[in-house]
């Protein structure tokens, strides 16, 4: 019934008047202030900020070793060794925290400060002193901690025994998970278990493009979704067995997704291509059933036979693990940057096999949407209220956070294509309020300028930039901190300052 008025919402709109209406601006449907339990707050991932690589016994991640063996793969040869310096500095990120005045904070704890080695045994309680010492200055000043578990730094400890290649990951991660728990869960009451597997297991297991450069294109992609999924799980269940009465928190995942528009307005294209993308960790998670979305299990194990295999790269997840991970989440996090058009691939797309060609759709911008520095990130508001309202749709309106949402460009303190972006996006989701879907928490990315990946320093997230060229890593609030200080004050969305 939804699915249908979904379609004849999409259908209605078209995709005529969606590439109009690209501009990067939305219209505000129903109320225009945010609802009492809605919160505000900003995020950040530890390798992107903390710098102090090696600083008090912290061990080695697999980005460390990355960037420091193969400078010429970071865009402008630099990497996190000192970055923002948050792990000396983190005073100077309170202060713009509170000056925001955000209600939460999510921020990524690195494995490596905890157990250098990635094992229990290798404890480091100076690493621990510093989370706790964030942590606690954090609820000082009255605001929430949001703690990622893993945000790819994993530990070359780890790494060395396959990661996520390895169905050891399993207990490796339960067993991390369920120290920070003990030692931080007294006053973190919201956990994320994963930040983005897609990217952890396709830019790192499927492609090359990030560490561990496995290069397993639709095969090695499926055994880390495989894995973290169950890793996932277990820590999840981990939770509510011996933590849960105490501490009373909540525990989900961070899951990132492109939303699709079909060219044709082909219900059937739009529901298979978000099974491909969002289903493949939503639907074992979130829906009825459990398991990967039956359509997967099916394409893809034909596709496997096909190649002369003797089973399924995508094999189901069988009873035990098909039950441990239904309902292994007590929100849905979303990290939401972008959308694209896709339509039926005419040749097969992508290497054989791989997850392109798994998907086989053509998908791309359309060529009026704005583009951010990023050569991926085009501003299109309308998907992420798509977004919410298909979650809403297909999984039982489920309790939705936004755990990210952003604008990359040079940097500059004027950034008014940023404060578009914010407005428009937020607006989105106060639109999907409005019509009834269950999201209750906004996080923006990022609080501060930081270490973007392989394009290094060269495209700016940051509300605050921050002056890289001083050891004091002074932070200046950009034009856009200012826009969201004012939106979060008035708890609606202004139309610019
Ligand atoms: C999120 O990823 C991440 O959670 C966050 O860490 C990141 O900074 C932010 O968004 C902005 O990208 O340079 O070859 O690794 C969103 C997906 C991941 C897409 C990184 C672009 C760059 C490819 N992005 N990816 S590479």
């Amino acid at each position: 019934m939804w699915s249908l008025v979904l379609f004849v919402v999409i259908g209605l709109l078209g995709s005529e008047s969606l590439v109009e209406a690209g501009n990067c601006t939305i219209v505000a449907k129903g109320n225009l202030i945010f609802p009492k339990d809605f919160n505000f707050g900003v995020a950040t991932s530890a390798y992107q900020i903390e710098g102090g690589w090696n600083a008090d016994g912290k061990g080695v991640s697999i980005w460390d070793e990355y960037t420091h063996n193969n400078p010429d793969r970071i865009k402008d040869r630099t990497n996190g060794d000192s970055a923002a310096e948050s792990y000396r500095l983190f005073d100077l990120d309170l202060k713009a925290l509170k000056d925001l005045g955000v209600k939460h904070y999510r921020f990524s704890i690195a494995w490596t400060r905890i157990f250098p080695d990635g094992f229990v045994h290798s404890k480091n309680q100076k690493g621990i002193d510093y989370y706790n010492s964030v942590i606690n200055k954090l609820l000082a000043n009255g605001i929430e901690p949001m703690v990622t578990v893993y945000h790819w730094d994993l530990p070359v400890g780890i790494q060395k025994f396959g990661g996520f290649s390895n169905s050891l990951i399993i207990e490796q991660f339960s067993d991390y998970a369920e120290e920070l728990y003990k030692l931080f869960g007294d006053r973190v009451k919201t956990w994320i278990t994963f930040n983005e597997p897609h990217q952890i297991c396709k830019s790192g297991y499927g492609s090359e493009k990030t560490p561990p450069m496995v290069g397993a294109p639709g095969v090695g992609d499926y055994i880390c979704f495989t894995n973290l999924l169950k890793a996932h799980g277990a820590a999840y269940r981990l939770y509510q067995d011996k933590f849960a009465k105490k501490q009373k928190g909540q525990v989900g995942i961070t899951l990132d997704i492109w939303m699709v528009f079909s060219e044709t307005n082909n219900k059937t294209d739009i529901d298979r291509a978000m099974h491909y993308n969002l289903g493949l960790l939503a639907y074992p998670i979130f829906s009825k059933t459990g398991d990967f979305p039956p359509i997967l299990l099916k394409e893809i194990e034909k596709s496997s036979f096909d190649e002369g295999r003797k089973r399924s790269r995508l094999p189901s997840l069988g009873e035990y693990w098909t039950k441990v991970i239904r309902g292994s989440s007590d929100f849905m996090g979303l990290n939401y940057y972008t959308s694209r058009f896709i339509k039926p691939a005419t040749e097969p797309e992508g290497e054989n096999p791989s997850t392109e060609r798994d998907y086989n759709y053509q998908s791309q911008p359309d060529k009026n949407w704005p583009r951010a520095k990023s050569d991926w990130l085009y501003c299109i508001p309308e998907g992420l209220e798509y977004l919410l309202k298909y979650v809403r749709d297909e999984y039982d309106n489920v309790e939705v956070k936004i755990t990210e949402n952003g604008w990359s460009d040079d940097g500059e303190l004027n950034d008014d294509k940023r404060i578009k972006y914010y407005q428009s996006h937020i607006q989105a989701v106060l639109n999907a309020i409005n019509d009834g879907c269950n999201v209750n928490s906004y996080s923006a990315w990022s609080l501060v300028d930081n270490f973007e990946w392989n394009q290094g320093y060269t495209e700016k997230f940051g509300l605050y930039s921050v002056n890289m060229k001083s050891p004091k890593r002074e932070r200046i609030p950009k034009k856009s901190a200012i826009y969201y200080k004012k939106l979060i004050a008035t708890r609606s969305v202004p139309n610019g300052l």
